[in-house]
């Protein structure tokens, strides 16, 4: 390769940056110069690790609130789009992530889409997320699915604003070239079942008679934080801590056991005060919310600090190390299960 780009007379370079262009005009083009930057050794994202804070982002949506409606945009959302990636709708390569405000009284309407989209709630009490013909009252910490060409409108009968991280596979599917997306002829959809029914039938270590599954998502559609943060704060007591994680969990669909969605998994984990993780690296670049706690993460070689609701982005295979500056809760999401699924999905701890 090195012979290629150092050629061994003048005569054989004036040959060859003329063989170039005529290719060129064929849209032909030499493996041998780009086969370095192709073919890489190891990861090498385009995205930079990243954080947005918190009150800042918040003090933008309240901005939106006031400028235009739910109705209006659709979504109202800011879109966190990753520092070196900008105009493209991108937290990494495969993922998108937004922060979103309903505010009291108001409806995003019903429309689905190919993309599947995960919620993490951050603050606010009162607003529903309708999916598949159910609602589901959100809480700060719950974690909400809305699979893949499912039907889904958001809702705040309440009195406060409601905000939550938004994450969607939305790269995933254009760089398959497999996005569809429809409204709702209704505003709202059809409510099929009472709220807690799908908790009910699939969220209690129990399945309904002969269950087999008819779909790649999970049937299950909320994870309450009240639930998984109490097995957080008992594993934690129960320990042992694991020296790169602390506790950490993932979100599972319980009849499968794999990943609530096909194409983005969930996780939660517990970092108690005075712990340090340990350093590790995978693959599959990771976004971070903090659901409760201060502390700051060690990202490559930055220094990135971090307080309630903040989000942040760990690029892939770029090594990180958490440092809690008291007991916290870090909620993430991934692509894993579609590297997994296709042999490509990598760690290193240490
Ligand atoms: O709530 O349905 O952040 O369709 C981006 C696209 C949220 C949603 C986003 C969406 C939604």
């Amino acid at each position: 390769m090195s012979h290629a780009t150092s050629p061994e007379t003048p005569e054989l370079e004036a040959a060859r940056r003329e063989f170039y262009e005529r290719l060129d005009r064929h849209d032909v083009a030499p493996l041998w110069a780009a086969m370095a930057r192709l073919v890489t050794a190891e990861p090498r994202p385009e995205y930079v690790p990243a954080c947005w804070n918190y009150p800042r982002m918040r003090a933008l949506l309240m901005e939106a609130g006031g400028l235009i409606t739910a109705r209006e945009a659709e979504r109202r959302v800011l879109v966190l789009e990753n520092p070196n990636l900008r105009g493209i709708s991108q937290i990494t390569q495969s993922l998108y992530a937004g922060l979103q405000l309903i505010m009291p009284g108001e409806i995003a309407p019903s429309h689905r889409h190919a993309a599947a989209a995960l919620r993490l709630v951050i603050e606010g009490h009162g607003a529903y997320t309708a999916v598949d013909g159910e609602r589901i009252t959100m809480h700060p910490g719950d974690f909400i699915i809305t699979p893949s060409w499912t039907f889904h409108d958001h809702g705040n009968p309440g009195d406060e604003p409601v905000i939550w991280l938004d994450g969607l596979d939305v790269p995933i599917v254009n760089m398959f070239t497999t996005s569809f997306f429809e409204s709702y002829p209704q505003e709202t959809q059809a409510i099929e079942r009472p709220e807690g029914d799908a908790q009910a039938r699939y969220g209690a270590a129990l399945l309904p008679l002969e269950y087999t599954p008819s779909s790649l998502s999970s049937p299950l559609f909320v994870y309450p934080y009240s639930r998984s943060r109490e097995v957080l704060d008992r594993l934690y007591r129960n320990g042992p801590l694991d020296a790169h994680h602390g506790v950490k969990l993932q979100y599972t669909n319980p009849a499968t056991g794999g990943s609530p969605m096909p194409t983005i998994a969930a996780y939660t984990q517990f970092l108690p005060s005075g712990f340090k993780s340990e350093p590790y690296r995978s693959t599959d670049g990771t976004v971070y919310c903090v659901v409760e706690g201060h502390g700051s993460s060690r990202i490559g070689d930055q220094t990135i600090p971090w307080g309630p609701h903040d989000v942040f982005v760990v690029p892939s295979w770029c090594q990180v190390q958490h440092e809690p500056a008291e007991d916290s809760v870090l909620f993430s999401f991934s692509d894993r299960p579609a590297q997994k699924a296709l042999g490509l999905w990598r760690e290193s701890r240490g």
